[in-house]
């Protein structure tokens, strides 16, 4: 029996330009701590030297969880911003949407919190009958970050966004579909393969034109001029909330295992 504390946490498998990369940490239901985002970042970034063309990225297969999101131990809570822009999950964000080729997130399973913004961040979405996907700051007392709220409002519709941040409820499979969250909504017997091939006729494609058009979305797309006393509003905003006793109650509801109580303070 292969010791769990000896598997890595990301694996790599490269076939016919086609990369795939797995999270592998089940006994964390793949929460995204920083030493499972920083080996999935190094192993992005080892791919731009060899010739891919494409990356799947996926759960270790037969996972119940896709990921359960930002590794909740991990976030700063206190008089920190526990979504800045060092954080490891913002920069595992900025290595997707920086990735010279197409990212497809193959979802089996759930996905919960901050990884829903790791898989709307990749290029496409394929996903079976077991996906969900819940964005869940409300449940910690957590105020997102302005990056990431812009990340949904260029994917979703504006009701589909309050809906879902503040319920916290998981979005399941057919109605993701019905939204166009995801591209593709397959058998689960028929996820793999689909996705396989979907990566696959990309890389026939010139990469070049590829890379360059996956750039010029991404740079048009981020392009949402703010003004700087707007944002220094928002970020006064969400210090009062992440400087919130209900932030913390939030953070020790989920180690206690207990269900928050929110006093509104
Ligand atoms: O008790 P042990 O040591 O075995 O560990 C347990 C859990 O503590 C751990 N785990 C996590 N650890 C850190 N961060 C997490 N997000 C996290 N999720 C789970 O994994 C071990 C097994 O968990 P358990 O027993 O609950 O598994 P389960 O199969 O019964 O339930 C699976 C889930 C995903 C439904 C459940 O683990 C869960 O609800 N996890 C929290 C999901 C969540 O709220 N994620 C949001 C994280 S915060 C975030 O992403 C953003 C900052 S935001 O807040 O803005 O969305």
């Amino acid at each position: 029996m292969t010791d769990v504390a000896s598997q890595p946490l990301v694996t790599v498998t490269v076939t016919d330009h086609v990369a795939t990369v797995s999270l592998n940490n089940a006994a964390k239901r793949n929460a995204l701590s920083a030493a499972l985002l920083d080996a999935f970042i190094d192993a992005l970034s080892g791919l731009k030297g060899q010739d891919v063309r494409a990356v799947i990225l996926r759960a270790a297969p037969g996972l119940p969880v896709w990921s359960a999101g930002h590794d909740i131990k991990e976030l700063p809570h206190g008089h920190e911003d526990p979504l800045g822009y060092a954080d490891p999950l913002e920069r595992a964000l900025r290595a997707i949407r920086e990735f010279p080729y197409p990212v497809i997130a193959m979802i089996h399973g759930t996905v919960w919190g901050g990884a829903f913004d790791l898989v709307l961040s990749c290029d496409m979405i394929v996903a079976d009958e077991t996906a969900s996907f819940a964005i869940t700051p409300v449940n910690l007392g957590l105020p997102y970050n302005t990056t990431g709220l812009l990340h949904f409002i260029g994917r979703l519709p504006m009701n589909l966004i309050k809906e879902m941040f503040f319920t916290a409820t998981p979005l399941k499979a057919d109605d993701a579909a019905k939204w166009h969250i995801v591209n593709h909504l397959v058998p689960s017997a028929e996820l793999d393969s689909f996705t396989q091939a979907l990566a696959e006729g990309m890389t026939h494609k010139a990469p070049l034109a590829v890379a360059v058009i996956k750039e010029q979305l991404r740079v048009l797309a981020d392009y949402q001029p703010i003004a700087a006393q707007v944002f220094e509003r928002i970020q006064d905003m969400r210090r009062v909330v992440y400087e919130s006793a209900d932030f913390q109650e939030g953070i020790n509801a989920f180690l206690e295992k207990r269900k928050a109580v929110f006093t509104g303070k």
